[in-house]
């Protein structure tokens, strides 16, 4: 009598192909979880602000938003981690000195604070109309967990791909000033959170990594992230504002013209 198939126990190898399949399915469906927005859903603008600690990528955030608030835009603002209640009990756990938290924990909290905001704010707002400014987003995660602590770039990539839905940026505004300077003006600033207490190594690491962003060849190879463009943000406050208001027109000479020309008059 012929006995019963036995299963065929499977291989440490055809898990970990298995397992890389399932990350290349992600990658490969980017409205599986339906929050990413073909170009005829986008009425609005999905724009970020990125940089090194003290670039003064929130002084610039706020002053774009109420630039174009001033001339009729509607305008939603929101920081990253944060922008929702969850959000905002995630930052307070990943910014105070007295957590303790694995590199692993730390990533997937970053993760999780930008998946509620994505479905509750970005996505909305985003379909609706509105310019939608956030103060960092996934190149963030990039530059600070994959090249500053140094977690695999796969693993970031898979999970923020889960946590964005696949709803990339239209445009990023990299604010780009040297470490020296940008330390001085936190130090000028006073008490440092968890991030900011980090040594002067694992800065320079973020800081290359913002770098390489800028790269024609970096932004091929990472469509998730979206455009990005450097603005130098040495200088007074206004002359950045003008630089990251210049950089909106070029993008989008239309929707951005008026609000420019009202806002440089008034600096
Ligand atoms: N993080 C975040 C990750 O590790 N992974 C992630 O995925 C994400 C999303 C967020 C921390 O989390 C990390 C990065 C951060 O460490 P945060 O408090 O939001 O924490 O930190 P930052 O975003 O870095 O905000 P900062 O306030 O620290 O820096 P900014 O926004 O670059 O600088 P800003 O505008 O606050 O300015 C800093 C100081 O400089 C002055 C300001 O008045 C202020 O005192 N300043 C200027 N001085 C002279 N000339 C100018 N042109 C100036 N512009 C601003």
């Amino acid at each position: 009598m012929a006995s019963a198939p036995v299963p065929r126990a499977r291989s440490f190898l055809a898990e970990r192909l298995a397992a890389a399949d399932m990350v290349d399915d992600a990658l490969d469906s980017p409205r599986a979880d339906g929050v990413s927005l073909a170009a005829a859903d986008r009425r609005g603008v999905f724009v970020v602000l990125e940089g090194g600690e003290g670039a003064g990528k929130t002084t610039q955030w706020s002053r774009l938003a109420d630039a174009l608030r001033a001339v009729g835009h509607d305008v939603v603002a929101v920081r990253e981690p944060g922008g929702t209640p969850a959000g905002d009990a995630i930052r307070a756990l990943l910014l105070d000195p007295a957590s303790q938290l694995a590199a692993e924990s730390e990533a997937l909290l970053f993760a999780a604070s930008r998946a509620q905001l994505v479905r509750d704010v970005i996505a909305p707002a985003v379909q609706r109309g509105a310019v939608v400014m956030v103060d960092r987003f996934l190149l963030s995660t990039y530059a600070y967990q994959g090249a500053g602590r140094g977690l695999p770039m796969s693993s970031l990539r898979a999970v923020n791909h889960f946590a964005t839905g696949g709803l990339a940026p239209d445009l990023t505004l990299l604010l780009s000033l040297p470490l020296a300077e940008a330390q001085a003006r936190m130090h000028a600033r006073g008490a440092a959170d968890r991030m900011e207490r980090e040594d002067l190594a694992f800065h320079e690491r973020v800081r290359e990594a913002f770098d390489r962003a800028v790269s024609v060849e970096w932004q091929a190879q990472h469509p998730e992230v979206g455009p990005v463009v450097a603005v130098p943000a040495e200088g007074a406050a206004d002359a950045v504002t003008g630089r990251c208001l210049e950089a909106l027109v070029a993008r989008w000479p239309e929707r951005f013209a008026a609000a420019a020309t009202a806002a440089l008059g008034a600096l």
